[in-house]
């Protein structure tokens, strides 16, 4: 594939949501420009005149492609918004960087075309890292008492105060996954006080899927809703794919380097060693991955405690390391190397995502000993990356029944001291391949309201197959749902608004407005359409659930009309009104049917 196919619009370029805007909101600094996306609303016309709606604002992750303004051209990647901030502080220096070498995205013969050395046509950069003796995390800067421009971008998107933002961070309760080498992207918190965000997965894998189709994936998936993106690509040309998805992602990217590090041994655990695990983690931070999932909790006296499980251990990393402690015997080199690990993460702010590598994989191994064990370490691993001024977030589970939900947040924040979850659902049963997204959503929403500061989104997939772009727009698209309902639940300032704004326009029959106020406006408005597609509809007072004669909000309206009319109390109407629609429903046949 050559570059020049991908900048022929095989690159869905993203238009925004019919009726929604992009507008930005400037900070203290100019270059502080905080994206929303602006719902606007139509004016409430009733017996009674004219009422102006306000327009609805709303969390926007979807990056510059919603921008009418900015010509999309992705070989050359999105303009680096956060470069200046970066330079400003003084800490950091441009260096060679490491050589790519084939290996380094799967092909191991040099002389193979397919290792394209030249991986990003339109980007000659050199990575940065900090100065000697520097750190740049956003943590050692919250603790220096400092507000970064990333701060203070994040306390108008949040709608909090700087201030809030910084002492979360010090506390190491929120984390600000900013790699110095993605300054491509719009900063964003993850921390339980904060909106709930949510994590969409995307990469290849050795049988399907190619770079295009990622890059795609990861613009769709943003434009849904996603907050953060993992790359997961296995398989062939992982450096290349994962250079393409950040150069041209605003948000946040993830990944699991043990995968790519498994890679470049031909896929044997036992043949990982440390320096290839080292080389693979400076590689990807130079390119400028926001996160590492790392497994380090996985302890060689664990992987018993699996052996009687009912699904053993599902995680992938968390089965590739438990393979290399039993085949050398040995304790896991993510853990005796743990403090080398955070010398690296410091040097580029890359946050931790403690793995958990011995998840729950089945409802019948939840909340067992081996999965608790386990949390214990990545307690204990979090205080070394404090030590360091590291930013780090704990993985959690996997599949949990609803009752033992509540049990795995409170000992989270207990012997993580606060670090934030971000768990994978927890999927709530094992019986429905196909809907997990579902089963999970159930779990998502529970645990987020319980304290979960990110969720991992599940697709229809999941157990299944590799996600298609549909089932992305479903997973991204049911999250949203678990964490918002987990926003309204905790009481998150504002979050309701949307809530009500979109329940007056539903009450008021401004169908287009109910449309546009909705997670997935192109849905709502194509099951609408199914049944009443014509123009008339946008604005009947009924659907075609109950029909005219039988919808609630139009009966509770005429209430209303009739009591303003009659001057009476809405009681008295009720009772008057109500005698009305029986006559009427009598005169009709009294058919409920019709
Ligand atoms: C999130 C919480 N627990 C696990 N996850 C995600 O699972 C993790 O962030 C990564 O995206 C994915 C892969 O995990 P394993 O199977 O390698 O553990
Ligand atoms: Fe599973």
């Amino acid at each position: 594939m050559s570059s020049s196919s991908l900048n022929e619009q095989n690159i869905s370029i993203m238009s925004n949501f019919s009726g929604s805007k992009k507008v930005y909101v400037t900070g203290s600094r100019p270059d502080i420009k905080v994206p929303m996306r602006e719902i606007e609303l139509s004016p409430t016309t009733g017996t009674f005149g004219e009422e102006e709606n306000p327009p609805v604002r709303v969390y926007d992750t979807s990056g510059p492609y919603t921008d009418p303004d900015y010509y999309v051209d992705i070989t050359k990647g999105l303009p680096a918004l956060r470069s200046s901030w970066i330079q400003e502080r003084g800490d950091v220096e441009e260096y060679d960087g490491r050589e790519i070498k084939p290996e380094d995205n799967g092909y191991k013969d040099e002389n193979d075309p397919r290792t394209n050395h030249n991986v990003f046509p339109g980007l000659k950069r050199k990575p940065l890292r900090a100065k000697k003796g520097k750190n740049v995390t956003q943590l050692h800067y919250a603790r220096k008492g400092i507000i970064t421009p990333e701060m203070e971008f994040i306390a108008i998107r949040e709608n909090m105060k700087p201030e809030f933002v910084r002492d979360e961070i010090a506390k190491g309760r929120a984390i600000i996954p900013s790699n110095i080498n993605h300054p491509e992207s719009e900063p964003m918190i993850i921390g339980r006080n904060f909106h709930v965000k949510i994590n969409a997965n995307i990469g290849n894998s050795a049988v399907s899927s190619s770079i295009e189709e990622e890059v795609e994936k990861m613009t769709w998936a943003t434009r849904w809703g996603a907050d953060n993106i993992m790359d997961l690509s296995t398989g062939k040309n992982i450096h290349k794919t994962r250079e393409w998805i950040i150069r041209n992602s605003s948000v946040p990217v993830g990944t699991v380097p043990i995968y790519q590090a498994l890679e470049k041994v031909n896929g044997v655990a036992e043949d990982l060693t440390w320096e290839v695990y080292r080389d693979t983690l400076i590689e990807q931070a130079e390119q400028g991955v926001d996160y590492f999932t790392i497994h380090a909790g996985v302890l060689l006296r664990y992987v018993p405690l699996t052996a009687k499980r009912l699904t053993g251990i599902v995680s992938r990393g968390g089965s590739i390391m438990a393979q290399w402690c039993l085949h050398h015997h040995k304790e896991s080199f993510l853990y005796t190397h743990f403090e080398e690990i955070c010398e690296i993460m410091k040097s580029y702010d890359v946050a931790f995502s403690l793995g958990d590598g011995l998840r729950p994989g089945s409802i019948a191994d939840a909340n067992d000993e081996a999965q608790f064990a386990e949390l214990e370490t990545l307690g204990e691993l979090t205080k070394i990356a404090w030590e360091h001024d590291v930013q780090v977030m704990i993985e959690g589970p996997g599949h949990v029944p609803m009752h033992l939900i509540k049990e795995n947040m409170d000992k989270q924040l207990e012997v993580c001291q606060e670090a934030p979850f971000y768990t994978l659902g927890p999927l709530t049963t094992d019986i429905a391949p196909g809907y997990d997204h579902i089963t999970s959503a159930i779990g998502a929403a529970m645990i987020g309201w319980y304290g979960t500061a990110m969720l991992c989104y599940v697709t229809p997939k999941e157990h299944l197959g590799l996600p298609n772009r549909d089932d992305v727009r479903v997973g991204v698209v049911t999250y949203k749902i678990a964490a918002h309902a987990a926003d309204l639940a905790k009481g998150h300032p504002g979050a309701h608004k949307r809530d009500d704004a979109l329940s007056k326009a539903r009450f008021e029959f401004r169908w287009r407005d109910q449309f546009n106020l909705s997670l997935d406006p192109e849905r709502a408005i194509e099951y609408h359409d199914e049944t009443l597609p014509a123009e008339g509809a946008k604005t009947a007072h009924f659907c075609s659930m109950c029909g005219p004669k039988f919808c609630s909000m139009r009966i509770s309206q005429d209430i209303r009309n009739f009591a303003k009319e009659k001057e009476l109390d809405t009681k008295e109407a009720i009772e008057i009104g109500m005698k009305e629609k029986a006559e009427q429903f009598k005169q009709s046949g009294g058919n409920i049917y019709q």
